[in-house]
């Protein structure tokens, strides 16, 4: 009897916590990124390349969220793992681990996280256009656009994983051979050479040289984890 207390107490407890939870709504949900106009980023699927602190320069920048639901109410308590992102540029898809990208704790009374000391763990090069970011599974939209567009959030990012998927010819989660024919082709190549390619430049420097071939052979034959 006791016992078919505590099962009706602890389901009452997880419908009222569903409840409290409330619903993501893509519309009256916000992000933006702080510390600079346009982040640039450099990721590798072992997620051991930049952080977001450092993603303008210098440290301390952030992308920030605000969630909401339906009647802008902010919701509290999102888990830190339940977000997911992508370029807004549909032929600039990054290959992405299970896990790409985590929030720095869970959602504020103010509906309020940020991603910090944190990476995108993953492949690709995104230079225009931006990245769209998504609070369990649901794209934020532009206020702008009677919410029917992705918010874009001015980032640029490159890496060492541009290639090997044999089906798109982009990034495949893994640093390997294929990946080493784009750099080469841009090493010692410097803006606005034609074979400069920008994904290469790790430094943002608009070189790449010896600086950014050392920062490939660190993340040689990195992967997901
Ligand atoms: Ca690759
Ligand atoms: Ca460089």
């Amino acid at each position: 009897m006791f016992k078919g207390k505590v099962v009706a107490f602890a389901l009452m407890l997880v419908l009222a916590t569903s409840i409290y939870a409330g619903t993501v709504d893509d519309c009256t949900s916000e992000a933006g990124i702080s510390g600079c106009t346009t982040m640039q980023m450099a990721i590798c699927p072992a997620g051991d390349f930049e952080t977001f602190s450092e993603a303008c320069g210098g440290t301390g920048a952030y992308v920030w969220i605000i969630a909401r639901d339906a009647s802008s109410n902010p919701i509290p308590g999102i888990p830190w793992t339940d977000y997911w992102m992508n370029a807004c540029d549909p032929d600039a898809q990054l290959c992405l681990c299970a896990n790409p990208v985590n929030a720095d704790s869970l959602t504020g009374d103010n509906g309020r996280t940020t991603f910090t000391a944190r990476v995108i763990r993953g492949g690709g090069c995104v230079l225009e256009d931006g990245i769209w970011w998504a609070i369990q599974g649901k794209p934020i939209k532009t206020a702008e656009s009677d919410c029917e567009d992705n918010l874009c959030l001015s980032i640029i990012i490159k890496g060492p994983d541009l290639t090997g998927n044999t089906t798109t010819g982009g990034p495949d989660c893994l640093v390997t051979l294929p990946d080493l024919i784009p750099f080469g082709i841009s090493f010692n190549k410097t803006y606005p050479n034609a074979s400069f390619n920008a994904c290469c430049d790790y430094t943002d420097d608009n070189s790449v040289n010896l600086s950014d071939f050392a920062y490939f052979g660190v993340h040689w034959q990195h992967k997901c984890q």
